[in-house]
C-alpha cells in the first residue's frame, strides 16, 4: 500500500534537513552552468561544505544546448585533462579539438559534483548578496518562481566564506554589487567592463585570466569572468569554463586556508 501523505512528510523532511544545514558555508555558488558545476565539484571533493544554488529546473546552464541546439561541444587539449577527470567521452576532430556530446558532459558534471558532496538546490534565485565591513558573506534568495511571477515576498539568506559568481554572460552576482556599491569592484573602471564580441582564440585564454577576485570574499568564473573583466566570448568552446571552475576552486580553497 502506498500512502500519499508519508511520501509528501518524506519530500518535507528530507528537503528541510538538507536546506537548514545549508545555512552557513564555506562557500556558496550561483548558477549551474559548466564552470560552476566544476567548481564545486572541486571544492566539496576537497571537503570545504559548499552549496550551489540555480535558478533554472535542469542542470547545466549553456552546455546541454551545444552550439545551435547541435548537442556537441569542443574542447582542446587543456580542456581535455578535465573531461577525463570526469569520465566524459569524446573523439578527436582535426588535430588538437575534441568533441564531446553536451549531455554526457552535463550528466558527468553534475554526477560527479553530486557524488562529491556539493549540495545543490535548483529552482532558487540568489537576488542579492550579504555585505559586511565591504566583505560579501552570504546571498540572499528566494523561489525562480516568486521572481518570474514578480510577486512581492521577501527572501532569505545564506551565509558563506565566500560566494563565487558562476552565473554565466549576465554576471548577475557582480552586477548586483556594482548595482549597490558603483565603483568598488576590483576591475580597472571599478564597474563591470562588459563582454566583448566573439572571439574564440583570445576568450579561451582570457577566461582563466580572469577568473579572480571581483570584490573582497567574491570571485568570478566562466563566462561571469569575462563579462566582468572585458574579454570576449567564445561560442561552444567549453575548455575555458571547464579550467575556470577548476582554478576559482584553487584561489578559493587558498584563500579559505588564509
Ligand atoms: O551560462 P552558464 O552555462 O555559465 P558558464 O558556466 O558557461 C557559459 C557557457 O555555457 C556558454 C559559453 C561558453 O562556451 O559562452 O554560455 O559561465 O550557466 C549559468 C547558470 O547560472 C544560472 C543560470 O540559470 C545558468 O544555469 N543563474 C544565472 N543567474 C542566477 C543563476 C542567479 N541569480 N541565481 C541562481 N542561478
Amino acid at each position: 500500500m502506498i500512502e500519499e501523505t508519508t511520501i509528501s512528510k518524506a519530500i518535507i523532511e528530507s528537503y528541510l534537513k538538507d536546506l537548514l544545514s545549508s545555512i552557513e558555508s564555506d562557500v556558496i555558488i550561483a548558477g549551474a552552468g559548466p564552470s560552476g558545476l566544476c567548481a564545486g565539484y572541486y571544492l566539496a571533493k576537497n571537503g570545504y561544505k559548499t552549496i550551489l544554488f540555480e535558478r533554472a529546473l535542469k542542470l547545466g546552464g549553456g552546455m546541454p544546448g551545444g552550439g545551435i541546439m547541435f548537442n556537441k561541444i569542443v574542447v582542446q587539449d587543456e580542456g581535455k585533462v578535465i573531461l577525463d577527470e570526469f569520465g566524459i567521452r569524446y573523439e578527436t576532430y582535426q588535430s588538437g579539438y575534441y568533441v564531446a556530446d553536451s549531455l554526457e558532459a552535463t550528466a558527468c558534471l553534475t554526477d560527479k559534483a553530486l557524488k562529491a558532496g556539493l549540495k545543490i538546490f535548483n529552482l532558487i534565485t540568489i537576488e542579492d548578496v550579504i555585505v559586511r565591513e565591504q566583505c560579501v558573506s552570504g546571498v540572499v534568495i528566494n523561489w525562480s518562481s516568486v521572481e518570474m511571477a514578480k510577486l512581492h515576498i521577501d527572501p532569505i539568506s545564506f551565509k558563506s566564506k565566500m560566494v563565487i559568481d558562476a552565473t554565466g554572460h549576465p554576471a548577475e552576482i557582480a552586477t548586483i554589487v556594482e548595482r549597490k556599491s558603483s565603483g568598488t569592484l576590483l576591475t580597472p573602471s571599478g564597474n563591470i567592463e562588459g563582454e566583448k564580441s566573439m572571439w574564440a582564440d583570445a576568450a579561451e585564454r582570457l577566461t582563466l585570466e580572469n577568473t579572480k577576485e571581483v570584490y573582497a570574499n567574491l570571485f568570478v568564473c566562466g563566462m561571469a569572468a569575462n563579462a566582468v573583466f572585458g574579454g570576449p566570448r567564445m561560442g561552444p568552446i567549453f575548455g575555458g569554463m571547464l579550467l575556470s571552475g577548476k582554478k576559482v576552486a584553487e584561489i578559493v580553497m587558498e584563500k579559505l586556508r588564509g
